[in-house]
């Protein structure tokens, strides 16, 4: 693999997975304490909006309880360091990239710690609980959710996301069970555009068959390891 100039990191629940937050699809994940049409759908928010406000009042209020790992650190290294483009896509909603320092970063599919208007689309930061009803900073009306990207909805910046694939050298997966689309798709595109493609993995996920390359191994050993490369190969 040549060097690369621009770099896209893509990161899933896996990451987040050895700072204690629960992932989705493994043993014991989030989505068995609940079916995913109740409570990540649009559906479900208007059939029972306090069961979907509390869902992510309780996600928001662990976020209090966790901290940073090896991994989230390695790639702030990455971002303070790393001379050429680098944009770290995150599937997660958690908020500890940011603690660890990273700054080119967006979610997108949206945060813990912001609320959304359904009124008027403002979004507001919002670190404590959210009932049903709550009132929006910006218009007044008594209309906030979480804000939260649902099945169904649009993922935020796909223009920026997009825009960054077509320009990289090399794309990097690390955590994520590649189970739901765009993000699934991410590779595919970066392939498409000529970037070399790199998954980081507890376990080979359901896309692994288009990367170049696929290591096996917790995140807090693999991200460390591979960002070190990165920034002593250049
Ligand atoms: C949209 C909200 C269109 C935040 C989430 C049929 C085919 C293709 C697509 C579809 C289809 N039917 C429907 C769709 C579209 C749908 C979709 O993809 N469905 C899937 C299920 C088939 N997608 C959508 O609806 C998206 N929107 O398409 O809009 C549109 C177009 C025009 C106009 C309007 C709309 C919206 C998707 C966003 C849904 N929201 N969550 C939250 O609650 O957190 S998705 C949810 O799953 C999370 O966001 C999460 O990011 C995502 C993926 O999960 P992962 O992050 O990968 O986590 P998971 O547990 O699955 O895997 C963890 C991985 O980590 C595992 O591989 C494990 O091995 C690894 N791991 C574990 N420990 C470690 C580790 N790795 C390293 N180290 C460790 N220690």
């Amino acid at each position: 693999m040549t060097t690369p100039r621009n770099i896209v990191v893509l990161t899933g629940a896996g990451l987040s997975a050895e700072s204690g937050l629960a992932t989705f699809r493994g043993p014991g994940g989030l989505w068995e304490g609940h079916r995913v049409e109740d409570v990540c759908t649009p559906e479900a928010l208007a059939a029972d909006p306090a069961l979907v406000h509390r869902f992510y009042d309780l996600r928001r209020a662990a976020l209090e309880t966790v901290e940073p790992n090896a991994a989230h650190q390695a790639l702030a290294r990455l971002d303070a360091e790393w001379p050429g483009e680098l944009l770290i896509v995150t599937q997660n909603v958690d908020d500890l990239h940011e603690r660890a320092g990273a700054r080119r970063l967006l979610h997108m599919h949206g945060e813990l710690r912001s609320a959304l208007c359904a009124a008027c689309g403002a979004r507001s930061p919002h670190g404590t609980e959210l009932p049903p009803g709550a009132v929006c900073p910006a218009c007044g009306a008594r209309a906030l959710r979480p804000d939260i990207v649902f099945f169904g909805e649009m993922p935020y910046e796909m223009d920026r996301i997009e825009a960054a694939l077509a320009e990289a050298d090399l794309f990097v997966s690390i955590g994520t069970s590649g189970a739901v689309y765009p993000a699934a798709g991410f590779v595919q595109m970066a392939a498409h555009f000529g970037a070399a493609t790199l998954e980081l993995n507890l376990e080979r996920s359901a896309g692994s068959h288009w990367f170049d390359e696929t290591r096996l191994g917790p995140a807090t050993r693999l991200v460390p390891e591979w960002v070190e490369a990165v920034l002593t190969q250049r």
